[in-house]
């Protein structure tokens, strides 16, 4: 079976730009695809009618949220790869671990490690035959136990998240984890929208976007800020297109043209499937310097401050809100002294965009009464993103933009469940509240000092500070920075298991022991002692609702994520401080702890009932600011004073080129569901970089060429990835692009943001080199 699949093939690279409109016909020839080739044809099309609707399950894809209206069909192209992706028959089992040494799995794509199918029955690592072998689930529990306690302290395991973990499971994770004994809990969130958490809990006092999904139908100005939601969110086109058709602004600002915010075409709408018409997603592009988001940000408050100052003089009205900045927000003077400081060149230098665009993008602000502003990875991935996005949140307070329908502030988030995991305490540094209330509850010393982070874990056990790596799915070799350093990290552990649902790179980069623990996914029907069981996520629109799986398992030996927890930490701590079994029986009774622990989950199970699930409420979106002046305070931050890191400075060398690390339109993460990138015209291979053509000659290649690529960074570590084809592409002068996560062993693990420790994944300084190799798909064994 293995040997035998598409997988297998090898594809024919090709590169031609992309002429259709992003969804429409080339987006359901791509789903037909992905059916007709899926062994599970019949069955997939039945599921994807009960993707995200009431009594079906919530769509394994991104965290946008749904109209609450029901019976629409709710689906997108990629979330349909997603629910194929998980609802395959192929089956990684103990015969498929008997034929593949590690070693040999290590020279595998990650497309082919996933391809092979659902992992199915818990494994255990053999270090002399170098095989993966079958281990019964009693036995996996007593293996992780005897770890653990034998560990001198429970700060040396690490215990991550990914974002696709359900409330239920991530809340017994965090009971568990802290009963053990520490905070230790580096998750995806670190590299995702950690940094929108740090400066939105800082201005507007909650780390959460404050807008929910009706307020898009009346905004009059959406800005959409390093996003590309017609790969990674698509169902956020369809709101995009209807407030253009309103006559809204929608304004992009992203160095690349994406396909999906220039033309969207619905792929349910027949009549415009039909004449092939499609619609323009937005109103204005700006395409900025990597990370000059926030020198335009800047320019855009001079510009106003200016226009206030003027319209004060002239006696017309006001541009900004004085009610509102009167009634509401502390700072505003420092603020405005610290926009009267910058000066224009070097808001026109960093932003890498001209006055005339900057004043451009100002007037459509002030235009609008009411503003969104949304952003993803093209703002959070920067050593200054904290920075940028306050600013955003000052440009959004100078009128009044946040609290009121059709206005507000959306981090759109990634993973479908990564907001409720934070929310069910999945947090390296956790509230305080948070913990008096845990122990109130539950009457056990409940550990007070921050625990790591994804950098920090991964320093923790490369210097052998950390022994034991846990991790509630997700695939942390291949996700974090610096590739060669996290594989070692992972190799010194005693120790690692990964509870997950598809075979990848996490598996085979692993301690003396390691255990692959297969689990349940989102499609799967779960069966308890209790009966079938819901779980609940939340959406970026701090909405909850349940989810449930609606295929039978592969196999008797996987199980759920909270059934798996529960074993691990009956195992460890007996039934303290809860009876562990008997919570996994029936979910309800985790949802009634979180009613006692978590504030806005009163009657949890009762609120569940109702169609579209609840709202958990946002106090920032009702204008209570829960910060230390009880205001929403405006953040005075400087510009940085060079986007280059002095670090990168100090190597010596300068770079050719700033290198941002994207997502493909074929996957998810570092989850490859093919070769391809339809909207920008890659067919059959990853290993490329885009760059635009004069650079690519000015540099001594030729488009098609292959290169290798080394970044700067003054620690004497040599960073390089080989063989990539230079693809000619309409992107700005002195930029590249390339996509995660191929280029992370780019990434230096100290290179992350000021406070929110966030790998710069999207500001990577590199050079070019003459190809050292022919360039083969190159495994990443490190
Ligand atoms: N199909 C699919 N869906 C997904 C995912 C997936 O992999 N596949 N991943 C999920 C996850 S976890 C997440 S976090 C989200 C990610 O969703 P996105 O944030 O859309 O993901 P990226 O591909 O990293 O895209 C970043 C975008 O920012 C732009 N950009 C890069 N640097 C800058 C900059 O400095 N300034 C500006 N203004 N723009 C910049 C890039 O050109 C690109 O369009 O999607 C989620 N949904
Ligand atoms: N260079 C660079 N690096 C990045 C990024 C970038 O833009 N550039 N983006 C960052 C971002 S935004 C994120 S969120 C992280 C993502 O980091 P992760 O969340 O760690 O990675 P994923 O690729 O989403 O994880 C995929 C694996 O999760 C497992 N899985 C899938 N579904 C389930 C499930 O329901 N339960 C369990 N237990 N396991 C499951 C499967 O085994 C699969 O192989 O990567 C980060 N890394
Ligand atoms: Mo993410």
């Amino acid at each position: 079976m293995s040997t035998h699949n598409q997988a297998d093939q090898k594809p024919v690279a090709r590169y031609k730009p992309y002429k259709g409109p992003a969804g429409g016909w080339g987006a359901l020839i791509s789903v037909a695809q992905a059916w007709l080739t899926s062994d599970n044809a019949l069955k997939n099309i039945r599921m994807m009618l009960k993707t995200n609707q009431n009594g079906g399950f919530d769509c394994p894809g991104c965290a946008w949220g749904d109209s609450p209206e029901s019976g629409m069909v709710k689906f997108c192209e990629n979330g349909a790869k997603a629910v194929n992706w998980e609802a395959t028959k192929r089956r990684v089992d103990g015969a498929f671990f008997a034929k593949h040494s590690v070693s040999s799995l290590l020279e595998q794509s990650d497309y082919w490690l996933e391809y092979q199918g659902r992992l199915t029955e818990p494994m255990s690592y053999d270090a002399e035959t170098d095989r993966y072998r079958p281990i019964s689930w009693e036995d996996a529990f007593s293996l992780i136990a005897r770890h653990l306690l034998n560990l001198p302290s429970p700060d040396m395991a690490e215990f991550y998240t990914s974002g696709r973990a359900s409330n239920e499971a991530a809340y017994l994770y965090q009971l568990f984890v802290r009963a053990y004994g520490t905070n230790n809990f580096p998750d995806c969130s670190n590299m995702c929208h950690e940094a929108s958490g740090v400066a939105l809990a800082q201005s507007v006092g909650v780390g959460k976007g404050t807008v929910t999904f009706d307020d898009f139908e009346h905004s009059d100005a959406i800005f959409v800020w390093g996003q590309n939601p017609g790969t990674n969110h698509p169902r956020m086109l369809e709101p995009l297109r209807e407030a253009v058709k309103r006559g809204a602004q929608v304004v992009c600002v992203n160095p690349l043209k994406e396909r999906g915010l220039e033309r969207f075409q619905h792929p349910q709408n027949p009549l415009e499937m039909l004449t092939n018409g499609n619609r323009p997603t937005n109103t204005a592009y700006l395409r900025p310097a990597l990370g000059g988001d926030m020198a335009l940000l800047r320019g855009m408050a001079k510009f106003l401050l200016q226009w206030e100052r003027d319209a004060q003089k002239a006696g017309t009205a006001a541009v900004f809100d004085h009610d509102f900045l009167n009634t509401h927000t502390a700072q505003v003077l420092e603020y405005l002294g610290t926009i009267d400081d910058t000066p224009w060149e070097q808001i026109v230098e960093q932003s890498g965009l001209t006055l005339v665009e900057i004043e451009q993008a100002a007037r459509m602000y002030a235009k609008g009464k009411n503003v969104i502003m949304c952003w993803a990875m093209g703002i959070t991935q920067h050593r200054h993103s904290v920075a940028t996005i306050q600013e955003i949140a000052n440009l959004m307070l100078l009128r009044g933009n946040v609290g009121r329908p059709g206005a507000g502030l959306c981090p759109v988030r990634g993973h479908s469940n990564v907001q409720g995991d934070r929310t069910m305490g999945i947090n390296e540094r956790p509230p305080v509240a948070f913990l008096d209330s845990l122990e109130r509850r539950f009457q056990f010393k409940v550990p007070r000092d921050n625990g790591h982070n994804v950098v920090e874990a991964i320093h923790a056990m490369l210097e052998g500070r950390s022994k034991v790596f846990i991790g509630l799915g997700g695939n942390f070799a291949q996700a974090t920075p610096d590739s060669e350093r996290t594989f070692q990290a992972l190799r010194n552990c005693d120790l690692t298991v990964q509870i997950s649902t598809k075979l990848n790179r996490s598996h085979l980069a692993h301690g003396k022991d390691a255990l692959i623990l297969p689990c349940l996914g989102r499609t799967d029907i779960d069966l308890q002692a209790g009966g079938p069981q819901a779980v609940t996520v939340e959406d970026s629109f701090s909405m909850v609702h349940a989810s449930n799986g609606q295929l039978q398992p592969l196999s008797v030996h996987m199980r759920s994520e909270p059934w798996i927890l529960a074993g691990i930490a009956s195992a460890t701590l007996g039934n303290r401080p809860v009876d562990w079994s008997w919570l996994a029986a029936d979910y309800g009774r985790i949802r009634d702890l979180i009613a006692d622990t978590i504030p806005g989950f009163k009657e949890f199970n009762e609120r569940l009932k109702h169609p579209g699930g609840f709202y958990l409420g946002n106090a920032a979106g009702a204008r209570q600011w829960n910060t230390s002046s009880g205001r929403a305070n405006f953040r005075a931050n400087l510009l940085p004073r060079d986007l280059i890191d002095e670090r990168t400075r100090a190597s010596g060398q300068l770079p050719d080129l700033i290198l941002q690390s994207m997502r493909s339109h074929d996957q998810y993460n570092t989850t490859i569901y093919g070769l391809d990138d339809r909207y920008r015209g890659v067919k059959g291979q990853r290993d490329v970089l885009f760059a635009n053509e004069a650079d690519i000659i000015r540099l001594g290649f030729k488009p098609g060429q292959k290169a290798d690529i080394v970044s700067l960074w003054n620690d004497g570590r040599e960073r390089r990835v080989k063989g990539f084809t230079l693809l000619a592409f309409d992107i700005p002068a002195g930029q590249a692009a390339a996509y995660y996560p191929e280029v992370n062993p780019l990434v230096p693990l100290e290179s992350t943001g000021d406070g929110s420790h966030t790998p710069t994944s999207k500001f990577i300084a590199i050079r070019l080199e003459a190809a050292s190799d022919n360039g083969l798909i190159m495994a990443r064994s490190a």
